[in-house]
């Protein structure tokens, strides 16, 4: 459902990357973009001008990492506040001390109220509850039908309700009754809804609440009907309280500017999304993960934590230097490939990396963890000499560094080969961030000479 929106910041993204550096200039265009793109997939026009004003401010800061590369260093920026706007962490079901941990369901007519209160005990059961559910749709015989049918489907257990109980207090009162005495640790309360907000529902779902003191209100909504679902979770959250959503038919192709504006909207979190109509189309809702599913850039993302987390700044500064300079020994090669190394396989690095743009080249290399583990053995066999100068090498040397490192003289003259056309690149390019990377599509790895702008 963001495909749109995805696709659109990734040719921001795109463009960014071609830069060598974050200006004033390029970086007001990408946010005129990202702007567009935001609104065009329907984000409340509130969130989007707080969403641009937070990446300036963060894009114009000091944070910056020379480790990322500009283009980098947006997408982490996106992808933070995009995170932050979706609710930051995963808001997950709270549950009373006092069990049966009432949960109310609320919600307009069609959103997906009762399908979701059956996905709701599937989910819970599964997580080791024993829930129970009960219809308190009076005015629809066919919905508390309908929930019995479903019950059944999910194997819960539903208080069906006594002929003499004609109004949701007393249905409700009465489940739960048998909730405790059943041993059923959470009620699932599925209300009537109406075609629009009115007081008689609200008053309804009011005495609900007071004679329930649920522990979760969640608001279900139709991701379908885009702003008019935040609209309506916001009224009900003003009238009545609400806990959480449940954002229903995410699996059409709603643009997603509910999900991305409800949170801040409402100042509550959207706790699940509903994908499909069967019981089990339920999916607790992650805003990290969504944000990266939005920005689709495979996961180029966990790629720029893992190199914040591992790459230490200070050394990747002064291989950058020396990438620009004259001296690359066979040293530094060894220390690139160990950095790279750091990062964890070299295969996992590589699925990691989006595969677009240049890189699509790439998508099919494979790596040799031991291919590296040979190279760095082959450096390590040399003398401090050596490996400063790698013209004193010659063949009886090789023969000598072969053996040292159980390798074979003709893998001894691969190596120097690699080293020698990493050395000749460095010194052809001329500027950090995109340059290297349409180089490095060039090279044969393991000749890959660092992290600095893939
Ligand atoms: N595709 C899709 N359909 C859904 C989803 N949730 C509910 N529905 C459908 O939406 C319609 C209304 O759902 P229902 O639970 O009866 O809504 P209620 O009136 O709020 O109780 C039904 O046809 C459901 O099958 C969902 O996540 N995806
Ligand atoms: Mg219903």
């Amino acid at each position: 459902m963001f495909e749109n929106l995805s696709d659109k910041l990734q040719r921001v993204f795109k463009n960014l990357r071609g830069e060598g550096k974050l200006t004033a200039a390029n970086m007001e265009e990408a946010l005129r973009e990202i702007r567009v793109a935001l609104l065009e997939a329907d984000v409340h026009f509130r969130v989007v001008k707080q969403f641009i004003e937070h990446v300036k401010e963060k894009a114009m800061g000091e944070e910056v990492l020379t480790a990322l590369s500009p283009g980098q260093q947006v997408i982490k920026i996106v992808r933070d506040e995009l995170t932050k706007m979706l609710g930051g962490h995963q808001a997950r079901l709270r549950f009373s001390n006092e069990p049966p941990t009432v949960i109310l369901i609320v919600g307009l007519q069609g959103s997906g109220k009762t399908t979701s209160a059956a996905k709701l005990a599937r989910f819970l059961a599964k997580e080791g509850s024993k829930p129970e559910l009960v219809s308190v749709d009076v005015y629809r015989p066919a919905a508390r039908h309908q929930l019995s049918v479903l019950a059944n489907t999910v194997n819960t257990p539903i208080y069906e309700g006594a002929p003499e109980e004609t109004t949701p207090l007393e249905l409700a009162r009465s489940a739960r009754r048998q909730a405790v005495q059943t041993g059923r640790d959470v009620l699932l309360v599925d209300t009537a809804g109406r075609q629009h907000i009115d007081d008689q529902l609200m008053q309804e779902l009011q005495q609900l609440k007071e004679a329930l003191n649920p522990t979760e209100i969640l608001f279900v909504a139709d991701a379908m009907t885009g702003q008019d679902a935040v609209k309506s979770a916001d009224e009900f959250h003003r009238r009545l309280g609400i806990t959480g959503v449940i954002l229903t038919k995410m699996d059409g192709d709603a643009r997603g500017g509910a999900a991305l504006s409800i949170r801040s909207i409402t100042g509550q979190p959207l706790k699940f999304v509903g994908v499909g109509e069967k019981t089990d189309a339920l999916e607790a809702f992650y805003p990290d993960r969504i944000a990266s599913r939005i920005l689709g850039m495979g996961d180029v993302l966990s790629l720029i934590d893992k190199v914040q987390e591992n790459i230490d700044q200070a050394t990747a500064e002064k291989m950058q230097e020396k990438l620009l300079g004259d001296d690359f020994t066979l040293e530094d090669f060894r220390d690139q490939i160990k950095q790279i190394r750091k990062l964890g396989s070299l295969g996992g690095l590589l699925d990691m990396m989006p595969k677009i743009g240049p890189l699509k080249e790439l998508k099919d290399t494979k790596i040799d963890e031991k291919e590296i583990n040979r190279v760095v053995a082959i450096i390590d066999s040399m003398t401090p000499k050596e490996r400063r100068n790698h013209m004193l090498i010659n063949g009886s040397r090789r023969r000598r560094i072969a053996k040292g490192s159980g390798t074979s003289v003709q893998e001894v003259n691969n190596l120097l080969k690699q080293y020698a056309q990493a050395r000749k690149m460095m010194k052809s390019f001329t500027g950090p961030g995109g340059m290297l990377g349409k180089k490095l599509m060039k090279m044969k790895l393991p000749g890959l000479p660092g992290l600095p702008g893939f």
